[in-house]
């Protein structure tokens, strides 16, 4: 071989060695870093489209600071080992995992918190956005007897009283309840008699129209307004209080007010860590009793201890086991007796928590609470994963209680202020009128 061949052999070879070698350069910063390893923020809602990212963003930045991500739990001391699997089980599927991936991102704090305080505020404003997400939390319930309305007019063009008995059954089959369904039908009845109903437009209308008349006591959303705000939650098991206490301390912690929770549910020693989850997520207090401990005292430890510290809020969790029902129930009068005598005034707010996908259980539900304690709100939860929407008119109409929010899902911000004209426009919308301007 001439010396020539050699050379240029010899540079073609250390030409293809400095390309590779650049070109593992490239790849290496990717690999290591593992970022892509923890998309567990997107397991959850993988086929909830794009929307959950940029909402849930701001929430991790505000737990970052807190001691440690809620994923580390079961590593924590040998004393809550035996809790920690139910724990799981009962803890809300959305918490623990938004935060851990984010939580070292030393993202600038004052931007985010400015940006979640802005955020109430433009939710509010945003008046579509509001229908739109409800819209979507209600499919089902719009799947089903809002889409059976629409068949019933199939084109149809005279309003007649046939029509309008199959609109009654419809409304009955929605679990808006037999009498609430007779008082709205009485309505449109004379509507038609005055030839008021002209078209299939105008029935939809006069029954966007009854069912405002019937929502027009609820009022959403409850205001901080003495200190602290004791709101006491109450409800069967399993309906969604712990969940909804979580959601509620995160919204006020986000309006910048300080919020004490009370691990009243002293009977499942996991309902007491679902809720420290739910604390150490949002960054507020939380006051626990001893295992066991009279749920009572908790709650007044925790008014005293917000009174205290000059928090805004008290937020309690209360046990909800139904199958000792009297004892339930005197448990609770004296939790509410308990909490007043340590505010030396009446509680601000008694929530009742009621699951929709019960239907009209729910509607007896309302009753036995209300016999026993002065139920001011209702908070309905659930609204996504069921047909049964219709619900919320029969309780509003039989115990006539504002219903105070209504949960469309399991992310933060799926716990929604109730506004009856947003719901109404979301849920009575003409399947084929995407604007719903009754
Ligand atoms: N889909 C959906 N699930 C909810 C909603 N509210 C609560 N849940 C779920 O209902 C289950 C029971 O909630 P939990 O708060 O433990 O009920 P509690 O026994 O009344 O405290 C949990 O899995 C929650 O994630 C909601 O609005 N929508
Ligand atoms: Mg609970």
């Amino acid at each position: 071989m001439e010396p020539g061949t050699i050379v240029a052999i010899v540079v073609v070879a250390v030409l293809i060695v400095v390309a590779v070698v650049f070109a593992m350069r490239r790849q290496a910063p990717e690999a290591p870093s593992g970022e892509a390893t923890p998309p567990s923020p997107a397991k959850p809602s993988p086929e909830k489209k794009a929307e959950p990212a940029p909402a849930k963003a701001p929430e991790p930045a505000k737990a970052a600071p807190e001691k440690k991500p809620v994923k580390s739990e079961p590593s924590r001391p040998a004393a809550e080992k035996p809790i920690e699997p139910k724990a799981a089980e009962v803890e809300t599927p959305a918490s623990p995992k938004v935060e851990a991936p984010r939580a070292e991102a030393p993202v600038a704090k004052a931007e985010v918190a400015k940006a979640e305080a802005a955020k109430p505020a433009k939710e509010k404003a945003d008046g579509k956005e509001q229908v739109a997400a409800l819209r979507r939390g209600l499919a089902s319930t719009r799947g089903g007897f809002i889409a059976r309305l629409a068949q019933i007019f199939g084109g149809k063009k005279e309003i007649d009283p046939a029509l309008l008995d199959q609109i009654q059954e419809v409304l009955i089959t929605a679990d808006i309840g037999v009498r609430t369904s007779e008082k709205m039908l009485e309505t449109l009845r004379a509507k038609m008699e005055r030839a008021e109903l002209r078209d299939e437009d105008a029935v939809w209308s006069a029954i966007r129209e009854e069912a405002r008349a019937i929502l027009g006591a609820s009022a959403g959303g409850i205001e901080v307004r003495s200190k602290p705000t004791t709101i006491l939650v109450v409800g069967v098991n399993g309906v969604g209080k712990t969940t909804t206490i979580g959601k509620l301390a995160s919204r006020f912690h986000e309006e910048g007010k300080k919020v004490v929770l009370a691990a009243g549910d002293t009977f499942r020693a996991a309902a007491v860590l679902q809720l420290e989850v739910w604390a150490r997520r949002v960054g507020c207090e939380i006051v626990k009793g001893k295992d066991r401990a009279d749920p009572a005292s908790v709650i007044f430890e925790a008014i005293k201890k917000a009174q205290g510290d000059g928090a805004d809020v008290v937020i309690a969790d209360t046990a909800g086991r139904l199958h000792t029902k009297s004892n339930l129930m005197e448990e609770l009068k004296k939790v509410v007796r308990t909490a007043e005598k340590a505010l030396e005034r009446p509680v601000d707010e008694i929530l009742l928590v009621l699951d929709s996908t019960t239907g009209q259980n729910a509607i007896q539900q309302a009753q036995l609470f209300k016999d026993a304690i002065p139920v001011s709100g209702i908070v309905l939860t659930k609204l996504d994963g069921t047909a049964k929407g219709g619900v919320v008119l029969g309780i509003v109409d039989e115990h006539r209680i504002p219903v105070r929010y209504v949960g469309i899902g399991e992310r933060i911000e799926d716990l929604r202020e109730f506004d009856t004209d947003a719901f109404v426009q979301a849920l009575f919308a003409k399947p084929d009128d995407e604007t719903a301007a009754a």
